[in-house]
């Protein structure tokens, strides 16, 4: 089994033109605040404090670089990107974010997955409908993560995750950061989709 042996913090920014060098394969994670996307990343990586994690929605502004070796000693980086969805945020707030977010999935040549997370009980809403739309525009692969598995009982939790495959027609992986479920089947799966 494939894990991850370090993870370097390399930037933290909210311009594009200070994203680090695209020297190796990239796993962007997008969804909207307050879904898990940085509790996730810190469980997929095994460590706690890595990526910010807060109950204050629109908490990560800015786009994270982790730097990601694997026990087969390849490298990747993980990527956390800024929340969207957030309600308090100004309307011209979210159309720069949107502007930002945008450049960056559709610029960068190492991007090899976007990791688009929804909450299991909240499923796709307009939002993630127009960013799947737009990264299948540009022909950049996804993944949909249904984040707090945990908040669904366990007798519903297959049919739920087979509805979102059904009305997405993007593979599925249900995860929950607090019990670490599905954790390593995500990192299977990205590790596949880097080409390793
Ligand atoms: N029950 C449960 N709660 C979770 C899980 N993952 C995250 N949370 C909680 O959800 C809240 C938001 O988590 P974050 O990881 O900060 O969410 P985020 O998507 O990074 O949010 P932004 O940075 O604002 O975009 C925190 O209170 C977490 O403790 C999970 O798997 N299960
Ligand atoms: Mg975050």
């Amino acid at each position: 089994m494939i894990r991850i042996v370090e993870t370097k913090l390399v930037s933290s920014t909210g311009r594009l033109d200070q994203l680090p060098e695209a020297t190796h394969p990239e796993v962007a994670f997008a969804g909207r605040s307050n879904v898990g996307k940085s509790s996730l990343l810190n469980a997929l990586s095994g460590r706690k404090g890595l990526f910010k994690v807060s109950s204050t929605p629109g908490r990560t502004r800015t786009i994270v670089h982790v730097e990601t070796r694997l026990s087969s000693d390849a490298c990747l980086y993980l990527v956390d990107l800024p929340g969207y969805g957030y309600a308090k945020v100004s309307r011209d707030a979210k159309e720069a974010w949107a502007e930002f977010m945008h450049a960056y999935l559709a610029e960068r040549s190492t991007l090899h997955l976007v990791v688009i997370l929804v909450d299991v009980r909240r499923g796709p809403e307009e939002e993630e409908i127009q960013l799947i739309e737009f990264l299948s525009e540009q022909g950049v692969p996804m993944l949909l993560v249904a984040t707090k598995l945990d908040r669904v009982k366990n007798s519903q939790q297959k049919s739920v995750l087979n509805k979102l495959h059904k009305s997405t027609g993007i593979p599925v992986i249900g995860t929950s950061a607090t019990e670490k479920k599905g954790i390593e089947q995500l990192l299977a799966t990205i590790v596949k989709r880097c080409g390793f």
